[in-house]
């Protein structure tokens, strides 16, 4: 099992400790100060609600998820909103943008038009598919801000073509830019994967895994969920990233069932922690 790795058997706070890159040493201080490695994906497109959500669950996550170009009437004063609740609730923020494009459009993406996302995502992700550029693009807007990016090495959906040869030249992509590249999206850890070049025994690469719920198997477009002792105890993956297991549908939410879900997956994320560690 891949949970029996060097990295997997340390704790959080071991791995702070050692993080060169201020937003991975930041992620996992949040995780053990706030005693959760539970990532909230909230993908509503009311602002309003968006806010309420972030407000109901801050108290219960490390890392709160958003899709921000699906919001309804955004300007930044939302994100001013959301940096609030940020500094209020103690934890980070991931704009979970995939970027896919060469190196000067991603660059552009990541830095200006509305959204602006370098200026307020600690953590941001991207796909591998064009190569190193990708990083090289990203990096030249995020590296200065501290930043960090995940690149997607696996998808949780049915039939993604994220396996195999795609999988390890994108670890091996990461392993070339340690510096900005601070882990996977994933669905296992990836030390095993590619060529190691971890000489020094330094290499400490995060595994947030998205696909995570609780009470039901997957939904009707693809989606594919395991429970946190799967995705942590098992596979060694570091945050679980939970959307509609914590919020539903969305539209008018109930703030108590809400708050009372992010606890449950709090609780369960890290006790499949603990059980790992152990
Ligand atoms: P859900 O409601 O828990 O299914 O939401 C999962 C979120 O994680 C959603 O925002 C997706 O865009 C995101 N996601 C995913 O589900 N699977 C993946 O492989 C990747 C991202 Br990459």
């Amino acid at each position: 099992m891949s949970s029996s790795s060097r990295i997997a058997a340390q704790t959080y706070a071991q791995r702070a400790a050692k993080h060169a890159n201020p937003a991975a040493k930041a992620l996992l201080e949040t995780i053990e100060r706030k005693q959760s490695n539970l990532c909230v994906s909230v993908d509503v497109t009311d602002r309003d609600e968006f806010l309420d959500i972030i407000d109901t669950v801050g108290p219960y996550a490390c890392l709160i998820k958003t899709h921000v170009d699906i919001i309804e009437h955004f300007d930044l004063s939302l994100i001013e909103r959301l940096q609030e609740l940020s500094s209020a609730h103690d934890f980070l923020i991931f704009e979970d943008r995939k970027f896919a494009d060469i190196g000067n459009t991603v660059a552009l993406q990541y830095s200006s038009g509305v959204h602006k996302i370098a200026s307020w995502s600690h953590i941001t992700n991207a796909h591998p598919v064009p190569g190193p550029s990708i990083i090289s693009g990203l990096a030249s807007v995020g590296k200065p801000l501290g930043r960090g990016l995940l690149l997607l090495a696996e998808m949780s959906t049915k039939g993604s073509l994220a396996t195999g040869s795609y999988t390890e030249e994108a670890v091996n992509m990461a392993r070339a830019h340690r510096d900005f590249v601070i882990g996977f999206i994933a669905q296992r850890r990836m030390e095993a994967v590619g060529t190691s070049t971890d000489t020094n025994n330094d290499e400490d690469f995060l595994i947030l895994s998205p696909g995570v719920g609780l009470d039901s198997k997957g939904d009707a477009m693809g989606q594919q969920y395991r429970t946190p002792k799967e995705v942590v105890t098992e596979s060694g993956c570091d945050v679980i990233i939970v959307g509609r297991g914590i919020y539903g549908k969305g539209g008018n939410i109930d703030v108590q069932s809400v708050q009372k879900q992010a606890e449950r997956y709090r609780n369960e994320g890290w006790a499949a922690y603990q059980a790992r560690i152990r």
